[in-house]
């Protein structure tokens, strides 16, 4: 009997959804489907496939049965009807938005957003004669102000990278359905276990997969969850037109990663919280950004919509951007890298790094200031976490200490 998986609890689901015993063989790991292609038995089934009759397999870049379990796993997990897999989050990002928009629409984006998505959406968008208007979705009021009849997609993150501000999903999903929009929003920093925005009103979520659904620092992909309707047509056109298509090797990682979900994201909140007290109590630090910290403006909203407040915290040092770098160059066990929801602490600096394609004026404006650093908090023992950062903080003085 096929099983339900919506009807089983969210860690029971990270293992068991989409996946089941190989009816051939009785392998209980789901085969990879290293396949490019899929033999048609027949001239008509392979007309009757490709017209949409039979919903047999044709072709990888359409569809692979290790994609398939994989999709199946994470819309059981986003509680979404449908979900698509891709070969990196920017290809589910690209590949979401440009199934929603054609020429003449407007787009409305949070300023506070992954460096590339943002380019994505000031760029290339502008070059198909797609308006985009970037504005601060934390009060809504502005989300109301600067919706237009022709906007089509709101998109936001929440938490943003790197700034960690939040954006309400239900107030602004609520203004943007009035005005006959959709609204996307990047999953990223919370995994469906800490956050389900399609249970907030959202209609699209994304995921750059390479992060915690991954978990493990080994894979480059991304998702798309949402209505089975909408997923089908970005199938067979962006996905299948533009091609970014994850392997099924690589389909297969997320898979095994999934199935740790629930324990890596439970660690990722534990060490976290403990590295941002560590690092709002100590002199050196100016400020530290983590939603589930008091001092966080919006933690209220955080307790409302999330369920834990994830591995990423940003933090800027009272010295600025000069001892910033020489904390970051001070680094023993903590990694100097970009990417986020490894098993790996990695710490990197956003304005010269992840978000160096964003003007200056505008990462400011976004609040991503020259002297912030982000920190994606791993798995290691947090007391060799903290003490990694302890040492490279005293380290961060040490010019001054030499001059003076
Ligand atoms: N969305 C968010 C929120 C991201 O942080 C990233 C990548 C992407 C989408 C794109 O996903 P990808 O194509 O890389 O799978 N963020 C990165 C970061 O902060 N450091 O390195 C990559």
């Amino acid at each position: 009997m096929e099983k339900q998986p919506k009807k089983y609890g969210f860690a029971t689901r990270t293992i068991h959804a989409g996946q089941h015993p190989d009816p051939k063989t009785g392998a209980l790991a789901t085969p990879i489907y290293q396949t490019s292609t899929f033999v048609f038995p027949s001239v008509d089934q392979g007309a009757a496939r490709f017209s949409g009759e039979d919903p047999g397999y044709i072709y990888t870049r359409i569809g692979n049965p290790t994609q398939a379990a994989l999709e199946e796993k994470i819309a059981a997990l986003e509680e979404g009807e449908a979900a698509l897999a891709f070969g990196s989050g920017m290809a589910a990002i690209t590949g979401t938005v440009l199934a929603l928009v054609a020429s003449g629409d407007h787009l409305l984006a949070d300023a506070t957003l992954y460096g590339c998505t943002h380019s994505f959406f000031s760029h290339l968008l502008s070059k198909f004669g797609v308006e985009v208007t970037f504005i601060d979705m934390a009060d809504p009021k502005n989300v109301e102000r600067e919706l237009r009849e022709n906007t089509r997609v709101v998109y936001f993150e929440t938490p943003a990278n790197p700034t960690m501000k939040l954006v309400d999903m239900a107030a602004v999903s609520r203004l943007a359905h009035r005005a006959g929009a959709r609204v996307v929003v990047d999953n990223t920093f919370m995994s469906p276990y800490f956050q389900q925005p399609l249970n907030h009103g959202v209609d699209v979520v994304v995921h750059s997969a390479t992060k915690f659904i991954s978990g493990h620092g080994d894979v480059i992909a991304g998702v798309a969850v949402g209505s089975k309707d909408f997923l089908d047509a970005v199938r067979v056109s962006t996905l299948k037109d533009i091609g970014g298509v994850i392997s099924p090797f690589d389909a297969w990682l997320l898979l095994r990663g999934l199935k740790t979900l629930v324990v890596r994201m439970e660690r990722h909140n534990q060490n976290a919280i403990q590295v941002a007290r560590f690092l709002e109590s100590h002199p050196l630090v100016e400020c530290v950004h983590y939603p589930g910290l008091a001092s966080h403006p919006q933690h209220e909203l955080a307790k409302r919509q999330m369920a834990g407040f994830g591995g990423l915290i940003s933090f800027e040092l009272r010295g600025g951007l000069e001892a910033g770098k020489r904390m970051l160059n001070s680094v023993r066990l903590c990694h100097l890298a970009v990417s986020l929801g490894d098993v790996d602490t990695l710490i990197q600096h956003p304005a010269s790094m992840t978000h160096s394609a964003v003007p200056r004026e505008e990462r400011l404006r976004a609040g991503i200031s020259d002297g912030l650093i982000r920190l994606s908090v791993g798995l290691e023992d947090v007391a060799d976490i903290i003490e990694d950062l302890n040492q490279a903080l005293a380290k961060s003085t040490l010019k001054k200490a030499i001059n003076s």
